[in-house]
């Protein structure tokens, strides 16, 4: 069975679901997404996630055609045609069709797309390892100039720091802030254990307010762990009892290695390990229900 993309209302075979060349989203990455995730049915953070694609539009001015109460039934309408119970799902909203300019003006109706598909699982031995990762010369964009909170489908930013690590035989990258302090990684957030406590970039050092980031504060509260938004510069990483990585693909995933130095014992830490066990448990019992037949 192919599988069907929602493109402005209308469900489209893979083949069929086509956009203009002529749509913003492509010749000026101007557009706006999301990458959500289903767990058994169970649509995880929706409402978190349709905020964030709502408040990204709002800032760049794009009119998104649907309510949010719509957009859901969108992306339930698309999962159950699509009969997926675990699924990965991008939501993108473009300027739509215009003109070789940039003028967003001559872009008349926007377009939003739709696509869920099976979700690629990272190996389970990465997580029980943990990643060897490294910082990377290319900046995280400045907020005064192309606000990381924005998630808008101009990437360039992230692929050339995950360029840079994978050219020199890593998997991921931290991208620092014009400053030299830790931002975020290229589709991740960042946190560190030390001494039993939980820190984190805050926002204004140039990362996305994450999630799944939202959501291991939320579990840190639960278990009352002390957990600080600080700014960290690449010294408190490489001194970190342990390091993890947040994002809705990889969910937490520890980091066992930075820039050549071994973190903690050089094995995923307790504490991570017991933040990947409450959020899978999170994950089974959080989000927008639907059904498949
Ligand atoms: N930072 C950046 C720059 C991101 O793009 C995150 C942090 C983590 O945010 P969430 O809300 O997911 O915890 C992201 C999210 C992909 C993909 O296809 C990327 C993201 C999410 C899902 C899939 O690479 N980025």
């Amino acid at each position: 069975m192919g599988f069907k993309v929602y493109i402005n209302g209308k469900l489209f075979e893979k083949e069929n679901a086509k956009i203009s060349v002529f749509d913003h989203g492509l010749l000026y990455g101007d557009g706006v997404f999301e990458g959500i995730r289903s767990y058994n049915c169970l649509v995880f953070k929706l409402k978190e996630h349709i905020d964030r694609l709502y408040e990204s539009a709002q800032s760049i001015m794009l009119n998104v055609p649907l309510s949010k109460q719509e957009m859901i039934a969108a992306v339930v309408k698309t999962l159950k045609a699509n009969k997926l119970k675990d699924a990965y799902i991008r939501l993108i909203v473009t300027r739509g069709e215009g003109d070789l300019g940039l003028d967003p003006r001559k872009c008349k109706r926007s377009c939003v797309i739709m696509i869920t598909d099976k979700i690629v699982l990272y190996p389970e031995k990465l997580y029980k390892q943990g990643l060897k990762i490294i910082t990377v010369p290319t900046v995280r964009n400045l907020p005064e100039a192309l606000n990381p909170q924005i998630k808008s489908l101009n990437y360039l930013n992230n692929i050339l720091a995950k360029i840079e690590a994978i050219n020199a035989g890593y998997e991921e990258a931290i991208m620092m802030n014009s400053l030299g302090y830790v931002a975020e990684c290229t589709g991740d957030n960042i946190f560190i254990v030390k001494k039993g406590r939980l820190y984190t970039p805050p926002q204004c050092m140039g990362s996305l307010r994450g999630i799944t980031r939202d959501e291991v504060l939320k579990i840190s509260a639960k278990l009352k762990i002390a957990a600080h938004e600080q700014i960290l510069t690449r010294h408190e990483l490489f001194i970190a009892d342990e390091v993890f990585l947040t994002g809705t693909a990889v969910e937490i995933i520890p980091a066992v290695g930075i820039d050549g130095r071994t973190i903690g014992n050089g094995k995923p830490g307790k504490l991570t390990l017991k933040f990947i066990s409450e959020f899978r448990k999170s994950t089974k019992s959080n989000g927008v229900k639907y059904t498949i037949s």
